[in-house]
This record gives structure tokens, C-alpha cells and sequence, in this order.
């Protein structure tokens, strides 16, 4: 099968499949996998992946683009403050930071058996509030995406490849990379945490599958090379997780330039504090704890969502797994001038 965006597609069959679904229980669908670019997605994708490409973006719009757990959710917070509520006084702040900034292919995950069912609900419900007109139909993201008022801010984890070839000229991006072994900590975690993951294997076999490229939305080092690549486009604002944790009003300046916010010193400051680890965790937490789809045991033990929020997560890893994501990161950035920071 040939999608939109020229890639085909193939379903995990036999080892390779029995091997995944040993650990991550919540992939009783399977996983495709997408050539070229070999990204793994659930099977969901294929029904929604050409309305994915196709979609156009709105001039307005800003893109905030990562691979999973590598800063998504505070750099849509931080993206949606500065363009919306730089004096802290604007009332839709008290909705969820995933209900003001849409998640864009959020029913490739939704759409699946074992994902909660009253994630969808409260989706719906949304829409009707939104929209009273609208009739809840299948992609339910997408159209949620698609009524948002401008200016949007929307939360992606597909690689430009799987987007419409126009979005850098039409649309500003704003993409976030996180070092690795970091990276793999916070995978590792979030995959136990959500039911519809299901992950209950150890951190060694997690962190082969990392190095594998055999986690949701690999590869890691493709996702993060294509953006790289276009780093210097006017519309591309590449970041790093460990620059935004090191120099906070520092990097708020550059995105205050490429955002064109024009925002105060105050405004920065203000803005600063308010999407902070402690201030994101003591507001956003409870939209991020459903028990529906969270494993509680997980979260009262290791933490919720919003888990440790630090560089250096990574001194949990032992030596070998720390030498295989170091090698694969060497072999994957080779002559690219991409460093990727593990201390601050
Ligand atoms: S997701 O599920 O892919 O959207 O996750 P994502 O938001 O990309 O990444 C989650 C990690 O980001 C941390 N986080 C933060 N760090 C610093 N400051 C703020 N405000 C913040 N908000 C979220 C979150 O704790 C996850 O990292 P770990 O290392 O697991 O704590």
C-alpha cells in the first residue's frame, strides 16, 4: 500500500511483532512500519496518514515538532504563553495545555484498542462544547485541530517527512531535540506509565529497542536529522531541551525574535516562571493522571508526567547501556555538528 506521502507501508509480522507485543501489551493492534525512513507507527496511522500530509497549515500557525519526550509539552506551553498570555491574565489558560495547543495526529493513538476510552469522550465532549454543530465523527483530533481559532499552536511527533511538503514555507516550526540518554529514561518511564504502551520490560531491553529504532515514532536520529537539516530555514527554530533547562531567558529571547512576540523584559520573566517544572507540574498534573490510562502504581512510585523534569536522568543507566546509546549516537551524527549536551 502506497500512502500520500510515497511511503509504503508494512505491518509487523511473526518475531518481529511477537517480540514487541511481549513487552508493550498495549499494541494489541500491531505497529506498520513506513519506507523510507523505516517509522514505526500503529496501524491507525495508515487510515489517517494522507489527511495527515494533506492538510495544509495556516499561515499562523506554529508547529511545535518532537520526538516523543524530548520537551513537547513545556515548549507548547511555552509557545502558547508568549503568543497568548504574556501578562498571565488570559482565562482559556486554565484549560488543558493539550486543549489550547491540538495534538495533531492524536488519533493514530487514540484510534486503537486499549487506548482509554475516556480520553475520546472527554474529546468529544470538548468538541460539542466547542462546536455545538459538529458531529463527532472518526478523527476527532484532526477535527479539533482543524476549528481551532488562530493563532494555533499544535503539537506534533511526525517527522517533516509525513507532513505536507509546503509547511516550512507556510508555517513556522519549532522543533525540540533532547539528548539521548535522557531521552531514553523518560521513554522508558512514560512507556510503564501509559496503559496504552503497556511496557513491562526492563531498562536493558528498553534500551535496545531505543538503539533498534524499534519505539513508537523512530527513528530517533532521522526525526531529529531532518528538522537539523533545515535549521536554517526562516521558519525552522531548532532547540535543545538542555539549552531551555540551562538558560531559560536566554532561549525565550530567540523564540521571542522568531515568534515575533515582541514581548517586555517582564513578559519574559513572567513567562519564564509560569511554565517552569514546579509550576507546569502543580497546574497541568491532573489532566495528566487519568486512571483510565495510567498505570498508578507507576505513577505513585516513579512519578507521573511530569517525572523529574532534569538533565542527567541518564546516571540510572549502567555502563553497557549508557556505551550502546553512545555508540549509536556517534554512528547517527557523524559529521553533522550536532552535539547533544548530558550536563548543564
Ligand atoms: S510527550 O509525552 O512526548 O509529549 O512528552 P514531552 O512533553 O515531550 O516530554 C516529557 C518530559 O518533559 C519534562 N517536562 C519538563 N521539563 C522541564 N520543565 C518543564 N516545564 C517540563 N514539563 C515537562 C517531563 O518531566 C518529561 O521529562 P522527564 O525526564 O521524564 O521528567
Amino acid at each position: 500500500m502506497r500512502l500520500a506521502s510515497g511511503h509504503a507501508v508494512s505491518y509487523l509480522t511473526g518475531e518481529e511483532l511477537l517480540k514487541q507485543q511481549e513487552v508493550f501489551r498495549g499494541y494489541k493492534d500491531g505497529l506498520v512500519r513506513l519506507t523510507p525512513g523505516r517509522w514505526l507507527l500503529t496501524p491507525a496511522y495508515v487510515k489517517y496518514a494522507d489527511e495527515l500530509y494533506d492538510t495544509k497549515f495556516r499561515s499562523s500557525d506554529v508547529v511545535v515538532m518532537t520526538y516523543p519526550k524530548c520537551g513537547t509539552t513545556w515548549t507548547q506551553e511555552i509557545v502558547w504563553t508568549m503568543r497568548n498570555n504574556p501578562d498571565l491574565n488570559n482565562p482559556m489558560a486554565s484549560l488543558p495545555v493539550n486543549a489550547r495547543c491540538p495534538f495533531y495526529e492524536m488519533d493514530i493513538l487514540m484510534d486503537q484498542k486499549g487506548s482509554a476510552s475516556s480520553l475520546r469522550q472527554i474529546l468529544e465532549d470538548y468538541l460539542q462544547k466547542v462546536a455545538p454543530g459538529e458531529k463527532p465523527r472518526d478523527g476527532i483530533a484532526l477535527q479539533l485541530a482543524s476549528i481551532a481559532p488562530d493563532p494555533r499552536t499544535i503539537k506534533t511527533h511526525l517527522p517533516l517527512s509525513l507532513l505536507t511538503p509546503d509547511l516550512l514555507d507556510t508555517a513556522k516550526v519549532v522543533y525540540v531535540a533532547r539528548n539521548p540518554k535522557d531521552l531514553c529514561m523518560s521513554y522508558y518511564h512514560h512507556s510503564r506509565l501509559i496503559q496504552s504502551h503497556g511496557y513491562s520490560g526492563t531498562l536493558d531491553q528498553f534500551t535496545q529497542f531505543l538503539v533498534n529504532d524499534e519505539l513508537l515514532f523512530s527513528p530517533y536520529f532521522e526525526h531529529v536529522k531532518e528538522a537539523w537539516l533545515k535549521r536554517d530555514h526562516p521558519n525552522m527554530h531548532f532547540i535543545f531541551y538542555e539549552d531551555l533547562k540551562s538558560d531559560i531567558m536566554a532561549e525565550l529571547h530567540k523564540l521571542d525574535t522568531f515568534l515575533g512576540t515582541s514581548l517586555s523584559e517582564k513578559q519574559i520573566t513572567q513567562v519564564a516562571k509560569h511554565t517552569s517544572f514546579k509550576g507546569m507540574k502543580e497546574r497541568e498534573e491532573k489532566h495528566f493522571s487519568s486512571p483510565d490510562d495510567f498505570n498508578m502504581d507507576v505513577a505513585k512510585k516513579d512519578g507521573g508526567f511530569f517525572r523529574k523534569g532534569e538533565v542527567g536522568s541518564w546516571k540510572n543507566l549502567n555502563s553497557n547501556q549508557e556505551a550502546k546509546i553512545e555508540l549509536w549516537a556517534k554512528r547517527n551524527t557523524l559529521n553533522m555538528g550536532l552535539h547533544f549536551k548530558y550536563k548543564i
